[in-house]
């Protein structure tokens, strides 16, 4: 049976992966981490690990059926975690529809017995990896916003010694019809 490595999410605008990736280049040295590409942005909703085919239909049938209102995320806060090594960006104050969303896919998860973790959700853009060394981080008077109107599954792909993310499908956020 083959597994794939999976999680929920939300993807950035093009123009905004942009900006942060210019950004990014202006704020951080070279040292301080290694950059996840343009391509690689994204807020994890719900890790899924590795999982069935079987159990990956399952979820995809209970996602599709979540109903819930577009949000807009304001991105204004960074931060680092020493410890696995990331520097983020997120949110001062999470939109409730962004926890709302996250934590219906990690109940669904859950019960369908993929483990979550316990600590709490910090929703975050992960900017650097392998950055366990202290890092400066750029004054806050940063802020860029996007309005989410849709969430994706999307695969994990480790070649050639790099992870890539490829999103399998996708759900609108709308009103309640
Ligand atoms: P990270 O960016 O903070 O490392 C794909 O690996 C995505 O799933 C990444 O966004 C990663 O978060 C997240 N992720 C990986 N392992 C995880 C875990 N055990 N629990 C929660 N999120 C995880």
């Amino acid at each position: 049976m083959s597994a794939r490595r999976l999680f929920f999410g939300i993807g950035l605008p093009k123009p905004l992966q942009q900006q942060l990736v210019r950004w990014r280049a202006e704020q951080f040295p070279e040292e301080a981490g290694r950059p996840v590409v343009a391509a690689s942005l994204h807020i994890t909703l719900a890790f899924l690990g590795e999982i069935s085919d079987e159990k990956a239909q399952g979820l995809q049938q209970l996602a599709g059926r979540i109903r819930q209102p577009a949000f807009t995320l304001h991105l204004d806060d960074a931060g680092h975690w020493p410890r696995p090594g990331v520097v983020w960006l997120g949110c001062r104050q999470a939109p409730r529809g962004l926890l709302q969303l996250a934590e219906m896919l990690r109940a669904q998860a859950a019960r369908s017995g993929c483990y979550q973790s316990p600590q709490p959700f910090h929703p975050h853009i992960t900017l650097l990896r392998n950055a366990t060394r202290p890092v400066a981080l750029p004054p806050r008077n940063f802020h860029w916003q996007f309005t989410v109107d849709h969430f994706s599954l999307y695969q994990s792909v480790f070649a050639q010694g790099r992870t890539r993310y490829r999103a399998l499908q996708s759900w609108p956020l709308q009103e309640k019809l």
